[in-house]
């Protein structure tokens, strides 16, 4: 097999494409700020440099490894490199360290940490450029932009969504929106990526902190929490533990610590969406339109692609509100009398793993007598921010169980979380047969798993269905143009804008693969030790249905996004 020495030791290889992935292999973690597996590669930062037997230099993400090449990683030449590179950057940088969001996250402290930079032998050369705190998810900060560029390929490669470019040329160069508009005036959707992979504190997430304490601080405010899915097999690992641990017990712990009054779980207004959306789908079925498939509705970066992108396929994207959104709304429902007994208001905060979700609250058709039906969200980070600020030991929490009376969801409705999960949940939903063993067929028709497109049939009666199930929104646009150029034919899409579904969300803790694997199959382990398995077996679905939600289920689950 074919071999490189690196620093000595002898690397094998075969298909490895840079030489980077091999000085990995070899267990040297070398720094690099432009560096992600999944993006193409742009080679800006040459941290990653290793040195040849002629003394050349060479960015290893960026070149293929070669049969018996010799290279080392560690030489005077490349360390005085990496220290002059770290310079440059630190000179043209905000060094306000100490008031950064980004502090103790990252890389750039982090490798100036690590090198033992005391002192910058160039000028400081740094601006104050002005925030665009115009998103209602993502703010931006110029000045700490290191031009890597990793967040322009996300949003153009990963999610065919454009938003965000270089322009300008040599030391003018910027990342920006085009025409130097304001990302609000973009087609950006708010799905937070560019944040996840943005290595300083120039591309972040928008926090809403300080309006939750302060609701939390008001004696006249009644604070109400739902928490997703998805959060639970990842806030963990902010306190130490492992990917896919489920810690929903000891979120709840926390938050009742934190005084929120009410605590509930997204999974049970899932059971809700899977109702709703199963009826939907069973309609379209029935009617033979077989033009466009059902599209989900659940993830509102999609909601927006579609709008902006495809505005012809928005009427075959469900009408069912997102999980949050018909939990939004139950809740405000459910305490308006009360709060006028209490003389007190009723604030819906959502724990979520996404920041589109920001966005999607604060969309004026959720909505009502202009007050929205969730007030507040915050993501998952934010949720550990708060946790650690009080001083709450999260490891040492008991599990305590959520309020009533919306404590009963199924399993269905955990597995919302990861990519194929609402698909699964539908289709326990729509088939006949309610044994044990066509559960466990369904799960093998090739709805789970982190593949970006994945298609399965399902044979219903005389019909045989085809699913498709894809999360990332370059997925869904090659999916789509299946679609459209008549291609493909399908009966129902799932799209989750996010690579892997809500698990990889931009409000979770940074991940990579093996930890979205592992959250994943936390989620599906949920389900498994639920008792319920189908939405339409939570006994609270037909408690609502005959109380609240009686001759109202369209009045209160469904929208007509406007624009
Ligand atoms: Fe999701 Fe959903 S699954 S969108 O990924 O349908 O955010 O977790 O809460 O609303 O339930 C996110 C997760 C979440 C909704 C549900
Ligand atoms: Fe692009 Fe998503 Fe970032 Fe918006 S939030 S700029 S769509 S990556």
């Amino acid at each position: 097999s074919k071999y490189m020495i690196i620093d000595g030791n002898r690397v094998e290889f075969d298909d490895e494409k840079n030489i980077l992935t091999l000085v990995r292999k070899a267990g040297i973690d070398l720094p690099t700020f432009c560096y992600y597996s999944d993006l193409s590669i742009y080679g800006a930062c040459r941290m990653c440099v290793v040195e040849d037997e002629w003394g050349g230099i060479l960015a290893s993400c960026s070149t293929p490894p070669r049969d018996k090449m010799i290279v080392k990683t560690n030489t005077p030449k490349l360390h005085q490199h990496r220290k002059m590179i770290l310079e440059l950057l630190l000179a043209a940088h905000c060094r306000d360290c100490t008031v950064c969001e980004k502090n103790g996250k990252c890389r750039l402290q982090e490798l100036a940490h690590r090198f033992g930079l005391k002192d910058i032998r160039f000028k400081n050369t740094s601006e104050e450029a002005p925030l665009d705190t115009s998103s209602k998810a993502i703010v931006r900060e110029p000045s700490k932009c290191i031009l890597c560029g990793d967040c322009v390929r996300m949003c153009n490669e990963i999610q065919n969504v454009g938003a965000i470019d270089f322009a300008h040329r040599g030391a003018k160069m910027v990342v920006t929106p085009a025409f130097g508009r304001d990302l609000a005036d973009t087609n950006c959707v708010n799905c937070g990526q560019c944040a996840a992979v943005c290595p300083t504190g120039a591309i972040i997430v928008k926090s809403n902190l300080k309006d939750v304490w302060k609701a939390l601080y008001d004696d006249s405010k009644r604070v109400v929490v739902q928490v997703a899915p998805a959060v639970r097999v990842a806030l963990g690992e902010e306190f130490g533990l492992s990917a896919g641990e489920n810690v929903m017990g000891k979120i709840v712990a926390a938050l009742r610590r934190l005084g929120f009054d009410e605590i509930y779980d997204t999974s049970v207004s899932a059971d809700l969406t899977v109702m709703e959306e199963s009826k939907e789908f069973v309609k379209k079925l029935e009617s033979g339109d077989t033009t466009y498939p059902l599209f989900t509705s659940c993830c509102p970066a999609w909601v927006s692609y579609a709008q902006t992108k495809h505005p012809e396929l928005t009427k075959y994207v469900s009408s069912c509100k997102s999980p949050m959104e018909m939990f939004g709304t139950v809740i405000k429902e459910h305490f308006k009398s009360r709060d006028i007994m209490d003389n007190k208001t009723t604030i819906s905060v959502a724990v979520m793993p996404c920041t589109a979700k920001k966005a999607e609250a604060a969309r004026e058709e959720f909505t009502r007598n202009d007050i929205p039906d969730v007030d507040y969200v915050i993501t998952t980070t934010e949720l550990v921010k708060m946790i650690k600020e009080i001083g709450i030991q999260f490891n040492e929490l008991e599990s305590e169980a959520t309020d009533m009376p919306f404590s009963l969801y199924s399993g269905a409705g955990v597995i919302f979380g990861v990519t194929g999960g609402v698909t699964e949940a539908v289709i326990r939903r729509v088939v006949e047969d309610k044994s044990q063993q066509v559960l466990k067929e369904i799960e093998f028709l090739g709805v789970r798993g982190l593949e970006g497109v994945k298609v399965c049939e399902l044979p219903m009666g005389e019909l045989t269905l085809k699913i498709g199930i894809v999360s990332g929104l370059g997925n869904a646009e090659k999916l789509i143009k299946k679609i459209e150029s008549g291609e493909e034919y399908f009966d129902f899409v799932e799209v989750m804008a996010c690579p892997g579904g809500c698990i990889s969300g931009a409000g979770q803790p940074f991940s990579h693969q093996p930890e979205k694997l592992d959250r994943a199959k936390g989620i599906y382990k949920a389900d498994k030790v639920s008792q319920i398995k189908r939405s339409e077996e939570n006994p609270l679905m037909m408690a609502l249905y005959d109380g609240m939600l009686k001759h109202r289920t369209h009045e209160l689950l469904h929208v007509e996004y406007r624009s």
